[in-house]
């Protein structure tokens, strides 16, 4: 597993290189990988309602490997993307697009099922720093636990700031192609 999720990476960094080369803009902010806590996955199991075990964790859930890829501008998310796809030894199973589709909460980021060739699932998160950091702070407010009678406010406060970053997001993508277009 850890020598799949190497070469995964390795191909995302060598990827990133030879965009920053050509184009003179590093595509990528930061990478984060990992390879799932049994703990983790045995939670993660736990909630699908799968048996504890080997099989289910590396065939029945994809995210035993994971990268998360965090860009600056929408448009070098959908450009990792592309190069994802063709990564050799991997192929995609799946992708979920929950930037053209946010998740009813606010959740944005763009997700691939990749499966290696040696049959290990892995799950890459693509995203702006902008829907890192929300996804970050929901996150750190899941463990808290609201008063009931708070709930629906926190909720739609949590969407609010979700479309907010959404739309600086395409703000600042719109002033990114503004100078590009003008040193061209
Ligand atoms: P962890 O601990 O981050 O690994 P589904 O296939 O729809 O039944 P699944 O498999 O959870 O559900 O897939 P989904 O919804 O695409 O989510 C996969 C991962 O995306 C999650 O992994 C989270 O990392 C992230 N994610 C999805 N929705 C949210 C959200 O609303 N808020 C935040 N902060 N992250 C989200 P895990 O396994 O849930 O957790």
């Amino acid at each position: 597993m850890e020598a799949a999720l190497n070469e995964l990476v390795e191909y995302v960094d060598g990827m990133r290189s030879s965009v920053a080369e050509e184009t003179g803009f590093d595509p990528i902010e930061h990478i984060l990988a990992r390879i799932k806590s049994d703990e983790s996955m045995r939670d993660k199991c736990r909630r699908k309602g799968l048996p504890e075990t080997a099989e289910s964790a590396l065939n029945e859930l994809y995210d035993a490997l994971g990268v998360r890829i965090v860009c600056a501008f929408l448009s070098d998310v959908y450009a990792v993307r592309d190069h994802i796809a063709v990564c050799p030894h991997f192929s995609v199973i799946e992708e979920r697009d929950y930037i053209m589709h946010a998740k009813p909460n606010g959740y944005r980021s763009y997700h691939m099922i990749l499966r290696s060739d040696e049959g290990y699932y892995a799950e890459v998160q693509v995203r702006t720093i902008s829907m890192d950091t929300w996804a970050a702070l929901e996150h750190h407010l899941q463990y808290k636990k609201p008063h009931v009678g708070n709930q629906r406010l926190i909720v739609q406060e949590l969407k609010r700031c979700a479309d907010e970053l959404a739309s600086t997001d395409v703000s600042m993508q719109t002033i990114r192609d503004m100078i590009l277009n003008e040193e061209e």
